[in-house]
């Protein structure tokens, strides 16, 4: 196997061995590059489809559901994987018979033919797609030229992170097919040796655009749905009486059709990890039993879930090998996935999953153990903030708030990461912390204090709602007649771990955000030159000393 796409990889240079970081083994990692082979042959063919005017939004869709899969921490579940690969090939197929069709019947002639992986036999079993995966990961992956190989790579992962806010969007009924087609088009783009780095940096650009414009949809469907976030006070603690459920990832639309079947049985509903910012939705607000938040990030699950008692649910990503101490109370759903963990089905058209074998089970529970007490704030996403934009900028004008240091993204397990608590601690009483993402678990529950009615941690939400961050900063900007967010006083502190963190960075890219400071480390999938090109055009860089990187930082460097 060989994987380096998301920041833990082994010795920041790639897991080569039997088994990743992440839990995820030699066996699912060769059936994910084939599945990842066979998605680029089907993206290659739905472009030419694109050409004639042939499409197909079932197909559409299941890319990105299946490109999701392949996402750091979601599916390690070999059958499953098998099963995306098969109806990848089925779906290729198909839509490339309609497409020749429809191309014949106009008279085109194709100038270039296919790639390889867009006529690749289908047939064979598990084991057989094992050995495939194995042999494409070594090849496919591999161009000779380096800088072309990371620029693929730096593409492939916006396109996953791309691809899960599309399926969170699409969950709730929010669809753009400009997204999905553009899933399409860059896929394919990894496939075709005449593209160059210049067409691969453009590609990255246009992915991050796609980016804003994914999360901007995501802000329109959970808002739409749930209500524009509040500031809300959170516990931390248990209620000592009752059994709870325990729901983590990004699927707010899980939560709610958890929280309507849990209703009157006395079974409680903590949250964990990404699910934290769903207390300050409006609708989830008003079920007097979703009692608080359990534990912290992701990273902190094996600790966590074992100690909470009862069953938990996992919507979205970031899964972690469960522990044998609590395996018989963990289901997935979605695109989540773990070979012998049972699986909660989607829902039908219009209506709910059942999570009756989660109540059932908690009804027979014990109630969570305690493991901290206390509050944090969270519901400062765009509205929140821009309804008290007033307020801001007066703190701005008058010196109360001399910085604003963006600190969203991922948190992760290695120790770097102590950095991050080390800037929240040392920054100033006038710097306030703007975050999204699970990054917050480093510091949000230090006490940073408030200045006037703001707390100095102003939590938007989860990893896609830096989107509102970036409202903010617009809005910011505009009120102070700044020509660009660049020119703002905010600096850009971001920690980086998976795919979807690395389509926020294309997206800030995008944007025109000049010295993002990334970290713990960056990506081992930048080769020099590119990630010189970063740093010339972006003025990306690394972090360093926490005491040192305060101190630019509040002086705008
Ligand atoms: Fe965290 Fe995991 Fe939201 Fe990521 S839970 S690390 S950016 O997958 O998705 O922030
Ligand atoms: Fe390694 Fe990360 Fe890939 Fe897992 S996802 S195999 S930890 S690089």
């Amino acid at each position: 196997m060989f994987c380096y796409q998301c920041q833990e990889t082994t010795k920041n240079a790639g897991c080569d061995l039997l088994r990743g970081i992440c839990g995820k083994d030699e066996r699912v990692a060769n059936l994910q590059d084939y599945l990842l082979y066979a998605l680029k042959g089907l993206a290659a063919v739905a472009v030419r489809g694109q050409e004639s005017g042939v499409t197909d939004p079932a197909t559409d869709h299941f890319m990105a559901q299946a490109l999701f899969a392949t996402l750091t921490n979601v599916n390690f579940d070999a059958e499953r994987i098998y099963q995306l690969t098969k109806e990848t090939f089925a779906r290729r197929d198909a839509l490339r018979s309609r497409v020749h069709a429809a191309r014949h019947a106009a008279g085109l002639q194709c100038k270039t033919p296919l790639p390889a992986a867009a006529g690749q036999s289908a047939d064979g079993d598990i084991e057989a797609y094992v050995a495939l995966g194995a042999c494409f990961s070594s090849t496919i992956n591999k161009h000779s030229d380096p800088d072309i190989q990371s620029m693929r790579e730096l593409l492939t992962y916006g396109l996953k992170g791309l691809a899960a806010y599309c399926d969170h969007a699409y969950v709730l009924d929010h669809g753009d097919p400009s997204l999905l087609a553009f899933l399409h088009q860059g896929l394919a783009a990894t496939l075709n040796d005449e593209l160059g780095l210049n067409d691969l940096i453009q590609l990255s650009m246009r992915c991050g655009e796609l980016g804003v414009q994914a999360m901007a949809l995501l802000d329109t469907a959970n808002t739409g749905r749930f209500g524009d976030p509040e500031p809300t006070s959170v516990s931390l603690g248990v209620r000592p009486d009752a059994p709870g459920i325990l729901i983590s990832g990004h699927d707010l639309l899980d939560l709610y059709d958890l929280l309507r079947q849990t209703e009157g049985t006395g079974v409680l509903v903590y949250t964990h990890g990404e699910m934290l910012p769903a207390h300050a939705y409006p609708v989830f607000k008003a079920f007097p039993h979703l009692a608080g938040n359990y534990g912290g990030a992701w990273w902190d699950q094996q600790r966590d879930f074992a100690a909470f008692n009862g069953p938990i649910l996992m919507t979205t990503n970031c899964l972690q090998t469960p522990r044998d101490s609590y395996r018989e109370r963990i289901f997935t759903t979605g695109m989540v996935g773990f070979s012998g963990l049972p699986h909660i089905a989607d829902r039908a058209p219009g209506g709910q999953k059942d999570f009756s074998p989660l109540i059932e089970m908690a009804l027979q529970s014990q109630p969570p153990l305690e493991l901290e007490t206390g509050s944090v704030m969270v519901g400062f996403a765009r509205k929140a903030v821009l309804d008290n934009a007033g307020a801001v900028l007066e703190a701005v004008q008058n010196g109360a708030i001399k910085r604003f240091v963006v600190m969203a993204g991922c948190d992760g397990r290695q120790k770097e990461r102590e950095y991050y608590t080390e800037v929240a601690a040392q920054l100033p009483q006038d710097a306030i912390i703007l975050t999204a993402g699970c990054a917050k678990y480093r510091y949000n529950k230090l006490n940073l204090g408030n200045i006037g009615p703001f707390p100095r941690v102003l939590d938007a939400g989860q990893c896609n709602d830096s989107y509102s961050l970036v409202v903010v900063a617009q809005a910011l900007a505009q009120a102070v007649g700044a020509e660009h967010i660049n020119d703002l006083p905010i600096s850009y502190d971001i920690a980086w771990y998976e795919q979807k963190a690395v389509l926020v960075l294309l997206s800030l890219l995008h944007l025109g955000v000049k010295g993002i400071r990334l970290g713990p480390t960056l990506p081992a999938f930048l080769s020099p030159n590119v990630a010189a090109f970063l740093v010339q055009n972006f003025a990306i860089k690394g972090i360093g000393n926490a005491s040192e990187d305060v101190a630019a930082m509040m002086a705008g460097a």
